[in-house]
Formats: C-alpha cells, structure tokens, sequence
C-alpha cells in the first residue's frame, strides 16, 4: 500500500527498510497507492483523533496511542479584529496529551518502532521533541534517550522528558548539534531516530490537516499560518492537505504561511532571496527556544510546500512574539507558549505589510501549550501582588491601580 521513496532521486524503499534519508543524500516521503484508497466523507464520520485518519496512516498494528488529536478549532473574532481581519481560526495543538503537536508524530513514529522490532528510540530536541518521546516510549514499554541543548530547553518540556524516564543528556551545544549526534549515535547502536527527518513521524503530523479540513466541513481555509524550527510541520501540513485534494475531499490546498524568529530564520532567507536552499545559521537565538534551530532538517521540503502553495515565510522580533501570546491569552483565553505565538505575530505582519488579504480564511496553528514555558511567564508578566491576610488589605489591593 506504500513506500519510501526519495525526494530527490526518487530512488524507492521497502516500508520495511530502518532509513532515513536516501543514500544519495535526499529527503523520503512515505507514499501512498492512492488509486488504492477510497476515502469519503461518510467514511469520516465520529470524533476527531489522529487514528481516525487510519486508511491514511502507515501502521498496521494496533497504535501506542494516549487519544492524541481531536484538538479544538477556536474561531478568535477579538484577535481577528485586532489585526484587521474577518475568517480566523486557532488550531490549538496544545491541547494534545503532552502538550504539543509532536505527540501526532509520536503516536505513528513510536507505533512504527515496535513495528519494526526497534529496542531504543532516540531523538535530539528542543523540548517538546523530547518530552514526546519519553511519554509515548514509556506508554510503548521502549527505553527513551534524547539529547538536549543545555540550559535552552523550557522547564515544563524537561520535567517531562524526566518524570516519564528518558534518559536526559544535556549537550554543551545548539539543537543543530544535538541533532548531529543523535543521527550518529542511532547509526552506531541501532537505535530508532524519531527526529522529523523520520518520514513516519510527518505522517502523523498531517493529522493537524485533516482535521482542520474536517472541523471546516472538508473545506481548506485559504491560508494556514504555522512557526517553523526543524521544518517537519510545515512540510507534514501541505502533504496532509494536497493528499485531502488528490482523494477529492477538499477542492484547494491553502497558502503554506512559516514564521521564524528573527534570530532564527534561514527559511525565511530563502524564500526573500529566492534562495534553492538555506544557508544554516550557526547562531541561532529566540526566545522561542522551541524553535531556536539553524539549520532546518525538511528545509528543502519545506521550500517546495511554500512555493508550491502560493504561501510565503516571514519573521517576527521576540517582543513581537510575546506579544501575540499576551493577545491570545487575554482576548481570547487560549495560552500558548512563545513559538506557538509566533504565527499569531506573523499574521498580524503579514496583514500590516499587505501580504495577506483582509477577504482571507486564515489558521493559524499554535503548536505547544502556555503551562510548558512559565518560567518565561513569570519573566513577562506582573508579579502577583502579596499583601497581609485582611479584608482591608484585600479591598485597598484590588483597586489599587
Ligand atoms: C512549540 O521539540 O524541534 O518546524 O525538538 O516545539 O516541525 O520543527 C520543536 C519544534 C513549533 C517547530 N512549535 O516545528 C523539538 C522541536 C513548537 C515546537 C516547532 C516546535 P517544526
């Protein structure tokens, strides 16, 4: 029913092959028989779930699953306004068991480990990455080892990555680095890597596709605005969206909208200088640390999605992106952390220059959830203000300006 095959050379593998780039050096899709697969709506019945989405999904064997997906479309007419538009949608993939988007390509990824008779599942991260990993390893009976960039990784994604038994390296180094070692250090001990160069886990991930598409009433909205770090969602968005449009569930793939930190941002060079590929950045700095990555994996898949899409890629500042997460959280009571703000920012740029059109439906995705980074919470917001335990004192703080 599928295959691996090359983005370059189009050299194909059997699903069954351990690989994760081509031997020519090019990135693999999983790709379907799609004159195989008869998907319609009335088929697409009942609650919305990452394995809801089975007949488009590369697993056989029952999921490792914690009921990841079904996460909620709020329509934010506040937001909408404050930056002048009318169509706008949150797709709030904080709202996953672990808090973030990654547990969509987790479900498939870990699921394809125990497929594949794989012992230990590894990966480099940022964060959300890691903590994933160290949950659906735990839910799978599989050791877990992740490698992180030290003193980088927001708390709540660390305490998850060690509560649910991952073994935590620290790295004297950026994620492009730790990203380096755990490729090698899977090679070298056969382990199973579930970074997003893992074509399996992108599968999951375009879940976030499908069910926008269905929470709209099979209908793309015209433009879809998501932060890019490694290049994975983005990328694992437009294939979920142009495989709705081949099976004739939706009649137009939207306008694929990234938005990095300016600190972080060699898509959005490429895409400006009209670049065939991205030049790394060696000194990659956000406070969106979850996206704080030089040197983008599925950066050449993410190029074609962009163009391909009629979308484009833009930065915003870091005060930019706090924000847009201060907006989200007040006017529309939806906590996100800062790379998930960071398409909320992107939007309102992207209005301001003119690039998106007042007549546009737009999501915009916010990949991990608020409680994930309060630390930078606390550095932002006012503290609480502490007074003696009396009624007077209670009065005279509550009005006080
Ligand atoms: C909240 O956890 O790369 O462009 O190692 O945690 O698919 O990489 C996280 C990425 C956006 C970027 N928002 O997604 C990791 C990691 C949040 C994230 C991204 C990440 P990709």
């Amino acid at each position: 029913m599928y295959h691996l095959e090359c983005i370059e050379c189009h050299k194909k593998y059997p699903e069954t092959k351990v690989i994760y780039t081509c031997t020519c050096g090019g990135l693999l899709d999983v790709v379907y028989d799609y004159s195989r697969i008869h998907l319609t709506k009335n088929d697409l019945t009942g609650p919305l779930s990452v394995w809801k989405y089975r007949a488009l999904l590369p697993i056989s064997r029952e999921p490792v699953s914690l009921d990841e997906g079904g996460t909620p479309l709020y329509r934010v007419d506040r937001i909408a306004k404050s930056v002048g538009l009318k169509d706008v949608y949150v797709k709030h993939e904080g709202m996953n068991p672990t808090g973030s988007f990654k547990d969509r390509g987790m479900t498939v990824g870990v699921t394809k480990a125990l497929e594949l008779g794989m012992k230990t599942v590894a990966c480099a991260s940022t964060g959300n990455t890691s903590a994933s990993l160290a949950v659906y390893g735990a839910r799978a009976g599989v050791p877990a080892v992740v490698l992180l960039p030290s003193g980088k990784v927001a708390l709540g994604k660390l305490a998850q990555a060690l509560m649910h038994g991952a073994k935590v390296l620290s790295i004297r180094g950026n994620f492009d680095d730790a990203l380096k070692l755990v490729r090698d250090l899977c090679d070298r001990e056969g382990f199973y890597l579930l970074n997003s160069v893992n074509p399996y886990r992108l599968e999951g991930q375009k879940t976030i596709a499908f069910e926008i598409a269905d929470q709209l009433g099979w209908q793309a909205p015209d433009r879809l605005v998501l932060p890019v770090g490694n290049a994975g969602n983005i990328t694992a968005i437009y294939k979920g969206f142009k495989e709705l449009k081949n099976l004739g569930l939706i009649d137009s793939v939207p306008m694929m909208t990234g938005i990095q930190a300016e600190g972080a941002s060699p898509i959005v060079a490429a895409i400006k200088n009209n670049a065939a590929a991205i030049t790394p950045d060696s000194h990659p700095e956000t406070v969106a640390t979850a996206i704080r990555i030089g040197n983008p994996v599925n950066s050449i898949k993410a190029l074609i999605a962009i163009r391909e899409s009629g979308g484009t890629a833009e930065t915003v500042t870091d005060d930019e992106i706090i924000r847009a997460q201060q907006e989200l959280a007040y006017l529309e009571g939806i906590g996100v952390e800062p790379a998930s703000a960071s398409s909320i920012a992107g939007l309102r740029k992207l209005v301001e220059l003119g690039v998106i059109g007042t007549d546009e439906k737009v999501v915009c995705v916010t990949t991990g959830h608020l409680l994930k980074d309060s630390e930078h919470v606390l550095s932002v917001c006012p503290k609480p203000i502490e007074i003696d335990a009396t009624i007077e004192a209670v009065r005279a703080a509550v009005f006080s300006k």
